[in-house]
C-alpha cells in the first residue's frame, strides 16, 4: 500500500510504544514511500487488543530525517516518529546499544558511558512520549516497550496523568552492583518507576529492581521476592507501582501449524539433501549479537573434531546470523571473530562434496526458517546471557515429529521454562562440549521423552497468553503486601 492510504480517525485507547513500528518503510521505483508489514512476536501477541478496540502504535519507521504522516495500515493506526541521523548515532546505536545493551547483559562487553549519547537518549524519549501523549485517547491504557524507552513511562506520566501505563522489559535488568555503574542511573530507575506496572521476563529480574528501588531512592516496596503468579511492589510518593514476571513466548498454535504443513515436510527434506544429507545437523539461528555466544559453539564444535569426538565428514553445522546493528564496534569485531571461525573449520575439515559449516549472513524468510528448524537433529542456543530467547521455543514448536534435541544455555531466560533441555554453562566450553554430543547421541525414546515435555511446556504458555496476563495485571488494583 501507499503511505498516505488514510488517516487514524478516533484517538485509540490502546496504543503500544516502541522502538520501531511493525512496518518496513521502502520507497517504491517511482520514488513513493511503500509500507511492507514487518510481522514479529510482539504485533502477533498484541494484535487482538490492537485491532479489538481502537489501537494504535507509536515507533521509528527506519530511515533517518523522514518518517510519513500518520496512518492507517490494516485498521492499526500508525505513529512514525521521525529520527535525524545524529539522533539515530546518539539514541540507538549509541546509548540503546553501546550502553545499557551490554550493562544489562552483564557487561559482556565494556559499556561506554557518553554524555552526548545520553542527551540523545533523553531528547529521542521525550519526543516518544510527547508524540504518544497527543495520541492517546482520555484515560487510554499505553504498553511501552523495552530499553531503547526506559524514560518514557514517567515523561508521559507528567504530560498525561490520566493514562493507565504499563512497561515491559524484553532483555534482562542486571544486579544492583552493575547497574549503579550507570552515571545516569536515578533518571533512569526514575524513568521506569512512571508505569503503573513494570515487566520483566522473570522473577529474578523484578527482584533486581525492587532491591535497586530500595538502595538507590530509598522506597518502600514488598519485602517478598517477586513470583510469576504474586507481582511485588514500589511506593512512588503517593502512587503504587507494581513489578511482575511475565516470561514473553511465541504464536505456538501457528508455528506448529506452518511446521506440520506438507509444504514445509517438503521444504525441511530438500533442505537436507541440499546440505548433502548430513548424518547430523546441527543448526544455530541468531542475531549476529555477542551475547549469543556463536562463537562459543564454532569453538566447541572444533574441539569436539579435534578430539576425535565428532566425524567433520557426517556432521554439518547451519549456522543463520542474521545481520544487526553493524555500525556498533563491538558488533563488527564479533562478526570477525566469528567469519573466521568459520574459514579455518571449513578450510580444515570441509571437502568439495560436504561443508562442515554453512554460514548466512542475511535474513531468511519465516518459512525457510521453519523449514530450518524442521530439518534440524540438534538446536544449539548457547547465548552468555539472554532475556529469553525465542529461538529455542520456535524449534521446540516446530518439533511435531517428537525429534530432535535441544541445547541451552542456563544464561538465557528460556531456560526457566525449558528444563528437559540440554542445559549448558555457555562459559564453560567442555559443558558445551558435553552437550553436544550428549544431544546426537541420545537414544531416540529420551530424545522423545524430553521433547514431549518441551512442547508440553511451550504449548502451555504461548504469546497470547503473556500478553493476557500482563494487561490483566496492569489492570488489576495491587495486591496488599
Ligand atoms: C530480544 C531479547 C527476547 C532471526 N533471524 C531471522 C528471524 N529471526 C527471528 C527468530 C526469533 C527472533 O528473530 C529473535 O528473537 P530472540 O528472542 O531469539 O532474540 P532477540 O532478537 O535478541 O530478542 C530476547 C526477545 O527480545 C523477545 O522478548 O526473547 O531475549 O534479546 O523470532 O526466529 N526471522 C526471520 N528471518 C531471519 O533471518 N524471518
Amino acid at each position: 500500500m501507499t503511505v498516505a492510504d488514510d488517516a487514524p480517525a478516533a484517538a485509540p485507547d490502546f496504543v503500544v510504544v516502541a522502538n520501531r513500528l511493525p512496518v518496513d518503510l521502502r520507497t517504491d521505483r517511482r520514488g513513493r514511500p511503500r509500507v511492507r508489514r514487518a510481522p514479529g512476536g510482539l504485533v502477533t501477541a498484541l494484535e487482538p487488543v490492537l485491532r479489538g478496540g481502537s489501537g494504535a502504535w507509536v515507533g521509528w519507521p527506519g530511515g533517518v530525517d523522514t518518517a510519513p504522516a500518520p496512518f492507517v495500515d490494516d485498521r492499526l493506526a500508525l505513529h512514525p516518529v521521525a529520527l535525524s541521523a545524529q539522533e539515530v548515532e546518539e539514541y540507538y546505536e549509541g546509548f540503546a546499544n553501546a550502553t545499557l545493551w551490554p550493562l544489562f547483559h552483564d557487561l559482556i562487553v565494556t559499556p561506554r558511558y557518553d554524555r552526548r549519547w545520553w542527551h540523545g537518549y533523553r531528547a529521542v524519549n521525550r519526543r516518544f512520549a510527547e508524540e504518544t501523549a497527543a495520541v492517546a485517547a482520555d484515560g487510554a491504557t499505553v504498553w511501552v516497550q523495552d530499553y531503547q524507552l526506559l524514560l518514557v513511562p514517567r515523561m508521559l506520566r507528567e504530560l498525561r496523568p490520566d493514562l493507565t501505563i504499563g512497561f515491559f522489559l524484553h532483555i534482562p535488568f542486571p544486579p544492583t552492583e552493575l547497574f549503579l555503574q550507570l552515571p545516569w542511573r536515578r533518571e533512569i530507575v526514575e524513568g521506569m518507576l512512571g508505569a503503573d506496572l513494570i515487566g520483566f521476563q522473570l522473577a529474578g529480574g523484578a527482584d533486581n529492581f525492587l532491591a535497586l528501588t530500595r538502595r538507590l531512592l530509598g522506597h518502600r516496596t514488598s519485602r517478598a521476592a517477586v513470583r510469576a503468579d504474586r507481582p511485588g511492589t514500589v511506593q512512588v510518593d503517593a502512587r503504587t507501582a507494581c513489578v511482575g514476571a511475565f516470561p514473553i513466548s511465541i504464536d505456538t498454535a501457528a508455528v506448529d501449524r506452518s511446521a506440520r504443513s506438507a509444504a514445509n515436510r517438503r521444504r525441511a527434506a530438500q533442505l537436507r539433501a541440499d546440505l548433502g544429507r548430513p548424518g547430523t545437523l546441527l543448526l544455530g539461528v541468531d542475531r549476529l549479537d555477542y551475547t549469543k555466544g556463536i562463537d562459543l559453539r564454532l569453538h566447541a564444535l572444533e574441539e569436539l573434531i579435534a578430539e576425535d569426538r565428532i566425524d567433520p565428514s557426517r556432521v554439518s553445522l547451519l549456522q543463520l546470523a542474521t545481520p544487526s546493528r553493524e555500525q556498533v564496534a563491538a558488533y563488527e569485531h564479533q562478526r570477525q571473530v566469528i567469519e573466521q571461525q568459520v574459514s579455518r573449520l571449513n578450510g580444515r575439515y570441509s571437502t568439495l562434496a560436504h561443508p562442515l559449516v554453512h554460514y548466512i549472513h542475511r535474513p531468511v524468510d519465516r518459512q525457510t526458517l521453519t523449514a530450518m528448524f524442521t530439518a534440524a537433529d540438534v538446536m544449539l542456543v548457547t547465548p552468555l546471557r539472554d532475556g529469553m530467547n525465542l529461538v529455542a521455543k520456535e524449534y521446540v514448536a516446530c518439533r511435531t515429529d517428537l525429534d530432535g534435541a535441544l541445547v541451552l544455555s542456563e544464561f538465557a531466560g528460556a531456560a526457566a521454562e525449558l528444563t528437559q533441555a540440554y542445559q549448558v554453562n555457555p562459559h564453560d566450553l567442555e559443558s558445551i562440549k558435553d552437550a553436544i554430543e550428549a544431544a546426537m547421541t541420545v537414544d531416540a525414546h529420551e530424545a522423545r521423552r524430553r521433547m514431549s515435555a518441551l512442547r508440553r511446556t511451550v504449548a502451555g504458555a504461548d504469546v497470547h497468553r503473556w500478553a493476557r496476563s500482563f494487561l490483566g495485571a496492569l489492570h488489576a488494583p495491587p495486591a496488599a503486601d
